[in-house]
Parts: C-alpha cells; sequence; structure tokens
C-alpha cells in the first residue's frame, strides 16, 4: 500500500530542471507539501532555526568529494561533504564533522563505522545528511534520491562515544539486502549517542529512522522523529534483542505501510529487547493493526512518564493530546495547553539529556507556573514566555473569547464568536482553531496587525454542518509568543 499523501500525474512546476535546478517554483503543487518546501529552509519550527542546505547562489562553496576507507582521525570542515562512494571508518579511526556541515551522498551509498563519529552540530549549524537528490526521492523500493544510511558494525567497546547531537537524518533507506534501520543501524555498539538530532522522510522495511540489535545500548534522548514510513514494522525505531535507552523524544506522524490487520506492529517494535522508554510524546503513528498500539512488547517497568496515544502500562504514562503547537505544519513543540507541560521525570535520567531542547531552549523549566521547575515530557520544552526578550510577561498575547461558551443556535442571528486580544507592537498575527484532537479546524487570521487592542471573528455563521458542538482551541501565535484558549460550543 503506497502512501496516500504522494502528488501523482502533476507537473511539479520546477524552477530550471534542464540546469539542475529542481526546487520548485512558486505555486508548485510540491510547494508546502510533505511539511517542507525546497528553496525555502526544510523546517520552520517555531524558535528553532531553519535547516536547510547552504545553498550555491553563484559563488563559490567549499565541497569535498569522499569515498573509500577513513584509517586515521579526520575532520570535515566544508560548506558540502559529498559522498561519491561506499565509506568506512576503520577501526581506532575518528571522523570528525565541523558544525554547519551538509554531508551529501551522490547516490545509494552508505557509511559504515567500526571507529568513532562525531557530527556535533549546534542549534545554528545544525549537521545535516542527506541525499544530493532528494526531490527524486519517495516512499518505495527504489534507490534513486535517498542514500543507505549510517551503519555501527560491532565497533570495538573500547572505542571513544561515537556522538550525534543537532544532526538532521533524511532520505535514508534499507531495501531488501539489508532491510533494517533507515538512517541508522546500530549493531552491538556500547558507546554512542543520539541527543536533539531530527529523524524526517526516512525509509526501511524494519525501523525506518533506527534499528538496533546485538546488545547495542545507544542513548536516544531529545530526538524528534516525523513522517518515516516503513514497510513492515517499526516506524521509528525497531530493536531487536537491544537495550537502548529512549528517553525525552517526540515521536509523531511515522506510518506503517504494513497492511495485516492481524500483526502487531507498532512505531516503536520491540523483539527481544528491554528499552528504557522515559519521558517521550508517541502520537499519531498509523499501523494496520486492528489494536492502535504504539509500542509492541515494551516493558511497563521501564516504560514511564510517557504520552501514548491509547495508553501504555507504567507508571506516570498519560494518553491526552499532547496539542503540539501546529501537527499539521509539522510544529511540535508544545502549545500553553499541553499536558505534557512539566509531566515528565527529569531524576535519574539528568546525565542522558542536554542542558538544551532541540530548539535549543533551557531543558528544565517551570512551565506550569507552580514554583517547581519539572521537565515537560517530549523533544521540546515550554518556556512560558517564549520569544519574549528578557522574559517579559507584559508582551505576552492573550486571546479572549466573547461569548464562550457559543450557542451554535445563537448562528441564526448573525452572531459569531469574538476574539479580542491587544498587541505591544506591530507584528504578524495568526489565529487558527483546532478541535480536541488536535486537528485545525479554521484559520480565523492571518496578517500584520498594529499595536493596540483588536478583535477577530470566526466565522462559523454559514459553516453550519461543519462546525460541531465540542471543545475548541483557539491559538494566537505572535513574532513573540503564543497563547491558547479554550472555546466551548454549544448546541
Ligand atoms: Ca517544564
Amino acid at each position: 500500500m503506497p502512501p496516500s499523501n504522494n502528488i501523482i500525474g502533476e507537473d511539479p512546476q520546477l524552477i530550471d530542471p534542464e540546469n539542475g535546478d529542481y526546487r520548485p517554483a512558486p505555486g508548485s503543487p510540491a510547494v508546502n507539501y510533505g511539511c517542507q518546501t525546497w528553496g525555502e529552509p526544510l523546517i520552520q519550527i517555531h524558535n528553532l532555526p531553519s535547516i536547510s542546505p547552504k545553498k550555491d547562489f553563484g559563488f563559490r562553496r567549499s565541497l569535498i568529494e569522499v569515498s573509500g576507507e577513513i584509517a586515521g582521525d579526520e575532520f570535515w570542515n566544508a560548506d558540502t561533504i559529498r559522498v561519491t562512494g561506499e565509506l568506512s571508518i576503520l577501526s581506532d579511526a575518528v571522523l570528525t564533522i565541523a558544525p554547519g556541515t551538509v554531508v551529501e551522498f551522490n547516490d545509494f551509498y552508505g557509511i559504515h563505522v567500526l571507529g568513532t563519529i562525531y557530527s556535533e552540530g549546534t542549534v545554528d549549524e545544525p549537521i545535516l545528511f542527506i541525499s544530493r537528490y532528494p526531490f527524486l526521492f519517495d516512499f518505495d523500493e527504489q534507490t534513486m534520491g535517498s542514500w543507505k544510511g549510517i551503519t555501527f558494525d560491532y565497533p570495538s567497546a573500547l572505542n571513544e562515544t561515537s556522538l550525534f547531537k543537532y544532526t538532521t537524518f533524511e532520505y535514508a533507506k534499507a531495501l531488501s539486502s539489508d532491510a533494517y534501520g533507515g538512517a541508522l543501524s546500530i549493531k552491538g555498539s556500547f558507546n554512542l549517542e543520539i541527543k536533539n538530532c531530527i529523524f524526517r522522510n526516512n525509509y526501511a522495511h524494519y525501523g525506518a529512522a533506527i534499528f538496533t540489535e546485538g546488545f547495542a545500548n545507544p542513548v536516544i534522548s531529545g530526538n524528534l522523529f516525523y513522517n518515516n514510513y516503513a514497510l513492515v514494522a517499526g516506524s521509528a525505531l525497531y530493536f531487536l534483542d537491544s537495550y537502548p535507552k529512549v528517553i525525552n523524544n517526540t515521536i509523531a506522524g511515522n506510518t506503517l505501510l504494513n497492511d495485516q490487520y492481524a500483526y502487531d506492529t507498532a512505531v516503536i517494535h520491540n523483539l527481544l529487547s528491554k528499552p528504557s522508554i522515559q519521558n517521550n510524546i508517541i502520537w499519531q503513528n498509523p499501523t494496520s493493526f486492528f489494536e492502535p498500539i504504539q509500542i509492541r512488547e515494551g516493558k511497563p517497568f521501564y516504560t514511564s512518564y510517557n504520552c501514548i496515544e491509547e495508553g501504555y502500562p507504567g507508571k506516570g504514562n498519560i494518553s491526552d493530546n499532547p496539542m503540539f503547537f501546529d501537527f499539521a505544519d509539522c510544529d511540535y513543540q508544545l502549545s500553553e495547553l499541553s499536558p505534557c507541560i512539566d509531566s515528565g521525570f527529569s531524576s535519574r535520567i539528568e546525565s542522558y539529556l542536554e542542558d538544551c531542547d532541540l530548539a535549543g531552549n533551557q531543558r528544565i523549566v517551570d512551565g506550569s507556573d507552580d514554583g517547581i521547575s519539572e521537565i515537560d515530557i517530549g523533544a521540546f520544552e515550554f518556556q512560558p514566555y517564549i520569544g519574549s526578550e528578557n522574559n517579559n510577561v507584559e508582551s505576552r498575547v492573550e486571546l479572549m473569547i466573547y461569548p464562550n461558551p457559543f450557542r451554535l443556535s445563537s448562528e441564526r442571528t448573525g452572531n459569531n464568536p469574538m476574539l479580542r486580544f491587544s498587541l505591544k507592537e506591530k507584528t504578524n498575527v495568526d489565529i487558527k482553531i483546532y478541535d480536541i484532537k488536535g486537528r485545525k479546524v479554521d484559520t480565523v487570521f492571518t496578517g500584520i496587525k498594529n499595536f493596540g487592542n483588536h478583535e477577530a471573528i470566526w466565522k462559523i455563521n454559514g459553516k453550519k454542518g461543519k462546525i460541531a458542538s465540542g471543545i475548541y482551541f483557539a491559538v494566537i501565535k505572535t513574532d513573540r509568543n503564543s497563547s491558547a484558549r479554550k472555546l466551548i460550543i454549544l448546541k
């Protein structure tokens, strides 16, 4: 069963394909599709810096081609490292990659690690592993537009600890001959940390983002996994005979293509494994299994303080909607109403975490304003006054809604809910309505507003039949911050 969100048969309207510019032109049906836009930053997460390949606008950029074996210590320091063949890091060798480097794979090649790899980006200068031709990629069995991922093939336990930090992996595949672990295949590695990274648009038969086996015990903390596809099992993670630490990740919107109704597959698929799964959001990862489980064969004793769709046994686990900032736009930061704020448990796991979250914000802050700083669930820590300089409480934007509750019956008189807000400065304003499942229902306003008091009307009049009674959330975003307000619609 192919993914259902492909655009088929439409001219993608690329800018200049004959001369190698395959970016979609403005107006292309591919623009803003699949939560990414070529030619624009690939990801625009609220308060998270853009991550995109550095663009070549005519001036010369540094580019180094690599393949073969790395036998000693090597430092990749260029705008672009182009991998033009299979690459191996031999035992005792150490490869270090400079922040901001784009590692692009010319064809379906991979990196095999027997030594050590340091891929330590920063919030402002992440490292990116990507295919050179991502526009050719699709979630299928073809190799074009993809690369083979990074494989740790039983490296020596005496090696230095390998590290991936603020590194993005995308368009990696694991196909039939070695179908495990799209981006990372970790076999018997005891010294590996994967922190504050992004895994998206990867594909494998088993473990679209990461696969582990052979008693591997990597630390997997603070990462975001979204839009990965597995053909058989483990649309994000597949753990075989291993015991990784899976802490404070956000795992959302990954898909299992397997349509076998009776096969209990899941986004985290365990087989003979004992992972520690703590403080993670595991949400909206579809599978065809009749029971919509998110974790297969987890151990409840080691599964705690997570937000898991459909719930899971274990201390502190919740199953409430995490209230992402904007699930549809792949913004997985927490909105003000999220039940994940301050609902994690930080004791004993702080050594596995970075001081900052994936967006570069301080990790453990008091988001619920109760005087106690506790860690949030997921890869992003809610910042009570996000983006406001000097944490100035006065620059917060608040929505007031009148009347609230709102009666649909009053619609006959032409009434609509009125949203009032006050701005301290001229700013972009975006107001959207979400239902209780976090799905966008409507856009009330998007544009620029001046300093002062404002009103916006949610015109549900004329939409009768589409707006049902129930609980909704109105979310306002400005350049500096955001907030949400509950709105109750009655019949
Ligand atoms: Ca917190």
